[in-house]
């Protein structure tokens, strides 16, 4: 059994438990190995439950075409009857046997199988909003994994099960905590805990890491201060981090927030991100370990917040010691469901950069509503930043081959939790599938991800499979059209980020606010961040820094992200930019009740319980949009003055009544 104690126990109904590991046989395929390990055994394991198929082969060697595809790589050769898998490190045997069980899943066996296999991120690793106290800041799937109330003694079989997930999709590193950390993880009594799951994850080749409060020599150490340039303060570090090492020899490293949203950071003493950086990565250096030091950073007191990440950081540009990697968000501001790339991505050559993506749907309607991220991820990844001309897209800028950097990294604020089905909405669970999948591999598409992912969850057939995978594909612009449509952004109710409140104006920042955001006034709306604006197009490489600033030009997904317009501004098709806002949000409407349709059609194919699940979802989700668009467009109205095109449905709201709509966070924790 590869599960620890009696943890497969049946499930009286199909509640989604088993995420798209699900290909289990009595067949008992006839598995050897050269080689006898905890991770081997996995692998052997896994292909003597699963494979259908005859002998399987799996080889450690340690040939130079195997090295070449590193510790993680592996080669596929055979035919269902006899297959090898090969590669030069465990690792890669257990991601070769994860990857010919998917290929049998997903009917990809054919009679010559010839595969070569190479992850395009070294780290492809999740970020645990957790606290110690398993609330998980933007968790919509219920209380933390980590049970720190139990451990050490006690170990909940999700630990593994939560490692096998993640290494069936090639995720290899984990921070288990929030990055608004408390400084108690570094507590012994805290590390015998971490030890625990580090030792449980291991076989499956996931590594740990912590996220750290940077005041921790103050606080924990009782040390007068945390100043980076205070002798006693890096001595503490160094103590720490090899206090850490004796527990988890092979523990990854640090994540840090610091001077970001009221955490501690260097800056508390004058000192710089590099000083603070710096400090922590030479602590870790002789174990190999790591720092991801986060650009998420914004004051108040700057115009442009989409500006203040390149701003803070490209004059850091190579000041980093080897070990530290930038871990920028996807966008200059924050996770919106849609924002160009931040500029930094290509821009910062000397210092490896690596992505944050964010799994959990804290601006794209927590686990209530059906969003499939891939399409966001993909048009990030392929975005091309010009840095080194054409084609220097944001993943080659960040994989290590564009700029040579032996570090390269990509993480995912995760959105699992304790709930059965481990994301909230079943499928949400197809998000933390597609991550992994375009960790390992930028190239794949998110058409073919959702297929692997709805033939390995739900079903190969294809009246089901058809029109659920394109429900899948047009689920995040459906978001996009009916919250925000044509480059608005961060009009999000205050404090919980999931209604609308773009009337939102009171609040101890200006940037806090939705006014901020979106601009609008009699005349006009959008944020001007032209040459004549904030001037944050400068930030980009030519040619899109003009493409951008030209309204000609500029993309319609992003024109109110670059442009401060007219309401009668015409757009590329004719139409006023007041008429175009309104039909995206009536066709983001649209989409939701068409998502319903296609869901009660095909629903009948799958099993009840998560059929209904889903089904309840898609009601809120289509209520929510119409919420979306009343409210956006009512509110604007006030502003624009003109009438609702009358070919579209109209409110069925009032403005004042949607005002009054106080959340009592009742979709979060
Ligand atoms: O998106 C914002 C969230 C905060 C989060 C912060 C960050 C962890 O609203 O909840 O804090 O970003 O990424 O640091």
């Amino acid at each position: 059994m590869l599960m620890s104690g009696n943890y497969r126990i049946i499930h009286p109904v199909e509640d989604g438990h088993q995420l798209w590991l699900r290909g289990e046989t009595a067949a008992g395929a006839k598995v050897t190995a050269n080689k006898k390990s905890p991770t081997i055994n996995i692998a052997k394991e896994e292909l003597e439950n699963g494979w259908k198929g005859g002998e399987v082969r799996l080889r450690l060697q340690n040939s130079k075409e195997l090295r070449a595809l590193g510790r993680d790589g592996f080669r596929i050769a055979g035919n269902s009857q006899q297959v090898d898998i090969m590669a030069s490190a465990e690792q890669g045997l257990l991601y070769g046997a994860y990857h010919l069980l998917r290929m049998q899943e997903t009917g990809k066996i054919t009679e010559n199988i010839q595969v070569e296999e190479k992850p395009a991120f070294d780290i492809r690793i999740l970020n645990h909003w957790d606290n110690l106290n398993r609330t998980v800041e933007r968790g919509y799937a219920g209380y933390s994994l980590w049970r720190w109330d139990q451990l050490p003694e006690v170990v909940s079989p999700r630990y593994e099960a939560y490692a096998r997930a993640n290494a069936s999709i090639g995720i290899n590193a984990t921070v288990l905590n929030n990055v608004n950390a408390s400084p108690d993880i570094l507590k012994a009594e805290y590390l015998q805990k971490v030890k625990v799951l580090a030792d449980i994850f291991r076989p499956y080749g996931i590594k740990v890491y912590l996220s750290i409060n940077f005041s921790s020599p103050k606080i924990l150490g009782g040390l007068e201060d945390s100043d980076p340039l205070n002798p006693a303060v890096p001595l503490w570090w160094k103590e720490k981090v090899k206090e850490i090492y004796k527990l988890i020899p092979d523990f990854g490293g640090f994540l840090v927030k610091a001077n970001s949203e009221g955490q501690p950071g260097p800056q508390d003493y004058g000192r710089t991100h590099v000083d603070g950086a710096n400090m922590l990565a030479d602590a870790l250096k002789p174990y190999k370990g790591i720092v991801m030091w986060r650009a998420f950073v914004y004051a108040p007191d700057e115009p442009d917040r989409a500006k203040q990440a390149y701003a803070e950081f490209m004059p850091f540009d190579g000041e980093f010691r080897d070990n530290v990697i930038i871990q920028v968000k996807n966008g200059p501001v924050d996770f919106q469901p849609r924002e160009p790339f931040s500029p930094l991505f290509g821009a910062m050559q000397k210092t490896p950069v690596m992505a944050e993506l964010q799994i959990t749907q804290e601006y794209l309607g927590f686990s209530n509503h059906l969003a499939y991220l891939s399409t966001m991820w993909e048009e990030f990844l392929k975005s091309d930043t010009y840095s080194k001309g054409e084609g220097s897209t944001v993943a080659k800028a960040t994989d290590g081959s564009l700029f040579n950097h032996s570090l390269s990294a990509i993480s995912g604020v995760a959105n699992i939790g304790v709930d059965d089905n481990w994301c909230g909405h079943h499928f949400a669970q197809a998000n933390w599938y597609a991550f992994g999948r375009l960790a390992w591999n930028h190239e794949l598409t998110s058409e073919a991800i959702a297929d692997e992912w709805i033939r390995m969850t739900f079903s190969s057939d294809p009246e089901f499979l058809v029109p659920v995978k394109k429900m899948m594909l047009d689920s995040r612009e459906a978001v996009v059209n009916y919250m925000m449509p044509l480059g608005l952004h961060h009009i999000f109710a205050e404090g919980h980020h999931y209604g609308p409140q773009p009337w939102y104006s009171q609040a101890a920042r200006e940037d806090w606010t939705c006014v901020y955001y979106h601009k609008a006034s009699k005349e006009a709306i959008g944020f001007d961040r032209t040459t004549k604006g904030s001037n944050a197009v400068a930030q980009y490489f030519s040619p899109l820094r003009e493409q951008f600033n030209n309204p000609a030009t500029c993309p319609d997904e992003y024109l109110l992200w670059f442009h401060h317009l007219p309401w009668d501004f015409k757009m590329k098709d004719g139409k006023t930019l007041w008429d175009a806002l309104c039909y995206k949000y009536d066709k983001g409407v649209q989409q939701a009740r068409e998502f319903q349709k296609i869901w009660d059609k095909a629903g009948s194919l799958i099993d009840e319980h998560r059929f209904q699940h889903v089904q309840s979802r898609l009601k809120i989700q289509a209520s929510d949009a119409v919420w979306w668009k009343d409210a956006c467009l009512l509110y604007f109205q006030t502003f624009s003055n003109k009438p609702i095109p009358y070919d579209i449905e109209r409110p069925v709201h009032e403005l004042n009544d949607l005002k009054k709509i106080r959340l009592n966070m009742r979709h979060t924790n």
